[in-house]
């Protein structure tokens, strides 16, 4: 999944991780394959902030770890701008 029109800017990223499903769920953060930031693994309705650092040129990918859940779709990619 990517997320069309959003584009960071290089730099802090505060990002709010919420888990609005019905089971465990994380979010881990990378960019050119090195993991940047990372949640605990977030209960159903648990919610935790984290700041990222974006990287001129991107992109950064999001993915959950709870196994087979990246498989099922549980990732994306957002853009940063330069490079
Ligand atoms: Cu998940």
């Amino acid at each position: 999944m990517d997320c069309p029109g959003a584009t960071l800017r290089p730099g802090p990223v505060t990002v709010v991780a919420t888990n609005t499903g019905s089971s465990e769920h994380d979010v881990v953060f990378s960019e050119g394959g090195a993991e940047i930031g990372r949640s605990h693994v977030l209960k159903p309705g648990e919610q935790q902030t984290l700041t990222i650092q974006a990287t001129a040129g991107g992109p950064i990918r999001l993915e959950c770890t709870v196994p087979g859940h990246a498989a099922a779709g549980m990732r994306a990619s957002v853009l940063v701008a330069g490079r």
